[in-house]
């Protein structure tokens, strides 16, 4: 996980220190926009986190089915027959690359054992305390497809304790979003949602109304209880079977929607658990919108830095933000932190780096590669369009795997159509 013990993070951080050094020169209205374009990078880069999310829902709904889903392996256990009625606790989850701080409500519905007494100990006491402990990013309310017309009162209820606690602890309303699991198994139970394309349109149409009808059930049901209609997000049905064979590898992936949940999920999240998610989940498009906010946010500083005529002497500190960018992407894709994956891109761009091993050295090589002819000053518009084209080749090699020609051809385009027309390139992310 990312931390401070990271390798390349104490550079980019360094990096971002000495940009904040040189908006001292940078006139007022100017600076501030760009101190917060750096407070957001700091957010997501500095500051990332594990997500925290609790999970509510009926033994066999489909809880543990899901963080495996989100992750795309098998980190949780599924479909354990007892029910484990211990106290609720956090606990993180680690796939390969990165965790989940996730807890489980299960056993909440499994009796509350009266008999001991305690009143502390209830697994409904243990879930509450746990979440004033540690605030939750985000509630998921999980149901089978099948059962949303069943009696689900008793985890509203729960539901409402839990927005309740962390509102106290607190002082946030966590979001809430509704799942509807098992959708998989609505009738026709034969038409395959994961493969919408090979389906009989007709039978498929049908699926997908019941799908439809399950969504606004929950959400009625939902939407019941005042406590709990305010932080609704949406309601969700989804499918999260997958299967794996003994060695571990995945036999069958019937996945429906997980990557639309995963999205909404990122949406609700504060900044600082955003990269994670989308490491952890894969998701290209999270992974192409956070490559690409981080792009403009870049792009951003270095033109407000590069507005005061700079010197070549501090043309460093861009070339660095610009390595940072990459080394950024690089690991929003899943690659390693540390500057093996740059190395490698900016190899493929033409870059001869030498003996450069270090985000420094590279940020020295890249110099006469975004400016080139060197002149004596840099400007803006020069600074941001170099910015947007490189954060464009980084998304492309390490995003959608382009080749080297290809990455090299996405940046000249880029850069071109950034210098005509910088406003149309800020607006759209420089695509
Ligand atoms: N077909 C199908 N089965 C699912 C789905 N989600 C979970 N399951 C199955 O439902 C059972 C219970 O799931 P589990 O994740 O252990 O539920 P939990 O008790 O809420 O953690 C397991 O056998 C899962 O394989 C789904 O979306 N579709
Ligand atoms: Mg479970």
């Amino acid at each position: 996980m990312a931390g401070p013990n990271e390798p390349t993070f104490p550079e980019i951080a360094e990096t971002i220190r000495r940009l904040e050094e040189l908006l001292d020169r940078v006139p007022d209205p100017l600076a501030r926009e760009i101190r917060q374009k750096i407070a957001h990078l700091r957010a997501l880069l500095l500051e990332q986190r594990s997500p925290n999310l609790v999970l509510v829902g009926r033994r066999g709904a489909g809880k543990s089915s899901l963080i495996n889903a989100l992750f795309g392996a098998r980190v949780a256990e599924v479909g354990h027959v007892k029910a484990q009625t211990g106290r609720g606790r956090w606990f993180d989850v680690h796939g390969e690359l990165g965790t989940l701080s996730i807890l489980d409500t299960r056993g909440i519905q499994e009796g509350s054992r009266p008999e001991e007494a305690d009143e502390a100990d209830t697994p409904l006491d243990s879930i509450l305390a746990e979440v004033r402990r540690k605030a939750p990013d985000a509630l998921l309310f999980l149901v089978k497809a099948s059962e949303v017309d069943a009696a689900i009162d008793a985890d509203l209820d729960v539901l409402a304790q839990i927005v309740s606690a962390v509102e106290q602890a607190h002082g946030l309303r966590p979001p809430l979003i509704g799942v509807a699991t098992h959708c998989d198994l609505l009738e026709p139970k034969r038409t395959d949602l994961h493969h919408p394309d090979a389906q009989e349109p007709t039978e498929l149409q049908e699926k997908l109304h019941h799908v439809e009808a399950v969504e606004r059930q929950l959400r009625e049901k939902i939407r019941s209880r005042e406590a709990l209609r305010g932080e609704l997000v949406t309601v969700m049905g989804v499918s999260t079977y997958l299967s794996w064979r003994s060695d571990g590898t995945v036999r069958s992936d019937e996945r429906w929607r997980l990557g639309e949940l995963a999205q909404v999920l990122f949406r609700e999240l504060p900044e600082q658990g955003r990269l994670v998610l989308a490491r952890v989940t894969r998701v290209r498009a999270l992974q192409e919108e956070l490559a690409t906010v981080l792009s403009r946010a870049m792009a951003t500083v270095c033109m407000g830095i590069a507005v005061v005529p700079i010197p070549v002497a501090d043309i460093v500190p861009i070339t660095s933000a610009q390595v940072s960018l990459i080394v950024g992407i690089a690991w929003i894709s899943g690659r390693q932190l540390d500057f093996t994956a740059a190395r490698e891109f900016l190899t493929a761009m033409g870059l001869n780096l030498g003996a450069a091993f270090a985000l420094r050295e590279a940020a020295r090589a890249l110099v006469k590669f975004v400016f080139p002819g060197g002149g004596s000053v840099v400007s803006g518009a020069v600074a941001f369009a170099g910015t947007l084209a490189i954060g464009a080749a980084a998304r492309g090699y390490f995003l959608r795997g382009v080749s080297a020609d290809e990455a090299r051809s996405l940046f000249q385009a880029t850069r071109a159509s950034a210098e005509a027309n910088p406003d149309d390139s800020l607006a759209e992310g420089g695509r």
